[in-house]
C-alpha cells in the first residue's frame, strides 16, 4: 500500500510538471539555439524610431561629471538570504532631494554588471546628464536571479529550468523586497509616475511581465529584445485598452532586425498597436548585443520621468 501511495504521489508530481512546461516552454540549450535561429520576417512598420545616436554617446568624457555606483544589500522574502544590487547615483546626488527610480534588468546569463560593464549604461547616463537630456535619476541594477544561488551560472547551465525559474521568482523580491529597501536607503520618490522596469532579453520580459501586471507600482516600462519568458501577448495585456486606459503607461519596445528573438516583440508590438494602445516601437538594425541595448538605454531614459 506505502508503495502504491509512494508511486501516485510521484505520478501526481510527474503530470504537475509536465502541465507547468505545457503552459511555459521548457528552457533547454536546444529550445534557446532553436529561438534564436527562428526565420526573421521584418513588416513594414519594424524600423527604426529614433536616428541613431550621436558618435560618442557611449564613450567616457572627461570634464563632465560622473555618477556614483555602489553596492546595496537586502533581505530577499524570496530567496531567505541577503542579496546585492548595484545602485548608480547620479552626477551631483543629494540627500536633499527625491529621485526617480529605474530598474534595469539584465539577461539570462547575466548579473547586474552586464550593464554597468559592457553595455556601459552608466557612461550612457552620465553623458545624457551633462547634456541636459535626462531628468536626475536613480538607477538600480538587480540581481534578477531570484535563487539562493544567484551567480551567473557557467555556459552549460544557463538554459536550464532551475536558471529560468529564478528569473521568475524575482517578481516577489522586487516588489516585496527590493524597491522597499532602496526606498528606505535612498531619497527615492515612492509614487509610480517615478519608477521604471527595463530589461534586456530575458530582463525584457521580465519588465513586461511584472510592469504590466503592476501598473499600480510602474508607470514607465521597456523591453529590449525581450526574451521568450515574455508571456504570451494576450495574455500579458488581456485588457489593453481597459487596464492602461485605467493607468497609463509608457510602453517601449525595441529589438534588432538580426535577432532571432524579435517575433516575442513583434507578437507585443502587434498585440498593443490592434488595440489601439499608444507605444515605442524601435527596430535597430543590430542583433542580440550589447550595441542595441546602450542605444535603447539612450532613447529609452530620455522619454522618463516627464
Ligand atoms: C530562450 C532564448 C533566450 C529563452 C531565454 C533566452 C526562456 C534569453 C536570452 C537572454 O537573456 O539573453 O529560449 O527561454
Amino acid at each position: 500500500m506505502k508503495r502504491i501511495l509512494i508511486g501516485s504521489a510521484w505520478l501526481l508530481a510527474g503530470l504537475g510538471m509536465v502541465s507547468a512546461a505545457l503552459a511555459q516552454e521548457q528552457v533547454t540549450p536546444d529550445r534557446a539555439r532553436a529561438n534564436f535561429a527562428r526565420t526573421i520576417e521584418l513588416a513594414a512598420d519594424d524600423v527604426r524610431h529614433f536616428p541613431p545616436p550621436p558618435a560618442g554617446f557611449r564613450d567616457e568624457r572627461s570634464g563632465i561629471s560622473h555618477g556614483r555606483p555602489e553596492t546595496m544589500g537586502y533581505d530577499s522574502v524570496v530567496t531567505g538570504t541577503r542579496r546585492e544590487a548595484l545602485v548608480y547615483l547620479p552626477p551631483g546626488y543629494s540627500r536633499d532631494r527625491k529621485y526617480p527610480v529605474l530598474y534595469l534588468l539584465h539577461g539570462i546569463g547575466g548579473n547586474p554588471h552586464e550593464w554597468t560593464g559592457y553595455v556601459r549604461a552608466p557612461i550612457v547616463l552620465d553623458n545624457l546628464l551633462a547634456d541636459g537630456k535626462v531628468q536626475p535619476m536613480i538607477v538600480v541594477f538587480p540581481n534578477g536571479r531570484a535563487l539562493a544561488d544567484d551567480r551567473a551560472p557557467p555556459a552549460d547551465r544557463v538554459f536550464t529550468a532551475e536558471n529560468a525559474a529564478g528569473f521568475a521568482k524575482f517578481e516577489r523580491d522586487l516588489l516585496e523586497s527590493l524597491i522597499p529597501a532602496v526606498q528606505a536607503s535612498y531619497p527615492t520618490e515612492t509614487d509610480r509616475k517615478h519608477r521604471a522596469l527595463a530589461g534586456l532579453s530575458m530582463g525584457g520580459g521580465q519588465s513586461l511581465n511584472f510592469g504590466l501586471g503592476h501598473l499600480d507600482t510602474f508607470a514607465w516600462l521597456g523591453g529590449f529584445s525581450s526574451a521568450p519568458n515574455t508571456k504570451p501577448a494576450a495574455e500579458l495585456l488581456a485588457d489593453p485598452e481597459g487596464s492602461l486606459g485605467r493607468q497609463p503607461a509608457f510602453v517601449y519596445l525595441s529589438c534588432g532586425r538580426k535577432d532571432g528573438l524579435i517575433s516575442v516583440s513583434q507578437a507585443v508590438h502587434r498585440h498593443l498597436k490592434a488595440h489601439g494602445v499608444a507605444h515605442v516601437w524601435h527596430v535597430d538594425e543590430y542583433g542580440h548585443d550589447g550595441d542595441s541595448w546602450a542605444e535603447n538605454l539612450y532613447y529609452f531614459a530620455q522619454q522618463l520621468f516627464r
